[in-house]
């Protein structure tokens, strides 16, 4: 993804932006990034990109924020988000202060942005979190990236749509009866099943079963199966874990309980244990396939 500041000099066409106190700062006049980019170097450049890379994910963080805990506690919610982004930009700040000056004044605009976003209502908030993922947006950004900027604009819209409407209870992200966390829909079944049968039924709701990335989406599966075991999307049972979606097994932390996987055969059924389950523990077991257990689906947000 390229991320050209130039976007940022664009908030200066925003007219509420206008009000900022920036308006009057000597050096944001300055900053005119057609101007410098050249000058940058490959590593400033790289920096920069992984900054508004940063910056848009804190974005979806927020987004995913609001249409979690629902309008009522938005207002807060967005103020720790955006006090601790406004932090870490202080702190960006404070580093590069000796390093470049003009990446200093660049950075501290953002970090103005960020502060004039804060004292902004929240449908304020909002267009404001939409035009800053359309100005990212219009950087020939492709690929999977593009199309989830896409699916958050989408989202933005639906919340806004919400809000406006005073129904803040639908999750614009994911259909009745799923529940999202980041980008993702999950379904917690209601019915049990073999694992294959769990598999096929999470197929034909155009889904997977879940495959687990990381330890914060467990500790949210693990509060979403209250207290139940769950069939998840791993298997041996051609000799190694795999994930149903191709997912490097190696790339990904793990989560076994202790003393697992043990391809226990003290069951009496055929064969080992080649299916992984998600204990109430949040750790994760090896059992027999056939075993009849609730089991959890995940797809990407619509
Ligand atoms: C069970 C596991 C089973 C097997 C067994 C070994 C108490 O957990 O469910 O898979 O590992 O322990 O004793
Ligand atoms: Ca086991």
């Amino acid at each position: 993804m390229s991320v050209r500041y130039k976007d940022i000099e664009r908030l200066e066409e925003d007219p509420t932006f206008n009000q900022s106190p920036i308006e009057n700062h000597s050096t944001y006049q300055g900053i005119i990034m057609n101007r410098w980019i050249p000058q940058l170097s490959s590593g400033l450049m790289c920096f920069m990109s992984a900054l508004c890379t940063g910056l848009l994910f804190i974005i979806i963080i927020l987004i995913v924020t609001i249409t979690r805990q629902g309008v009522d506690h938005t207002e807060q919610i967005l103020d720790v988000k955006l006090r601790n982004l406004s932090l870490g930009v202080d702190s960006r700040v404070e580093k590069l202060s000796q390093d470049d000056s003009r990446m200093m004044e660049k950075l501290t605009n953002i970090e103005t942005y960020i502060k004039d976003m804060r004292a902004s209502s929240v449908i304020t908030k909002i267009n404001r979190m939409e035009a800053s993922v359309n100005r990212i947006l219009s950087d020939d950004v492709t690929g999977s990236l593009g199309n989830d900027i896409q699916r958050i604009l989408e989202a933005i819209a639906g919340l806004r749509d919400e809000i406006r409407k005073g129904n803040s209870s639908t999750d614009p992200l994911c259909e009745v009866g799923w529940k999202h966390y980041g980008l993702n829909c999950y379904y917690f079944s209601q019915r049990v099943r073999s694992w294959e049968s769990a598999k096929k039924d999470c197929e034909r709701k155009k889904a997977h079963l879940v495959v687990i990335n990381g330890e914060e989406e467990n500790t949210f599966l693990q509060e979403l199966s209250q207290s139940e075991t769950a069939w998840i999307g791993l298997t041996d049972v051609d000799g190694s874990w795999k994930w149903v979606d191709g997912t490097s097994f190696d790339a990904t932390p793990k989560f076994w309980e202790p003393g697992q996987p043990d391809e226990w055969f003290g069951h009496g059924l055929e064969g080992g244990e080649d299916c992984a389950e998600l204990k109430s523990s949040g750790g994760w077991n090896d059992g027999h396939c056939s075993r009849s257990y609730p089991y959890i689906c995940e797809k990407k947000s619509s």
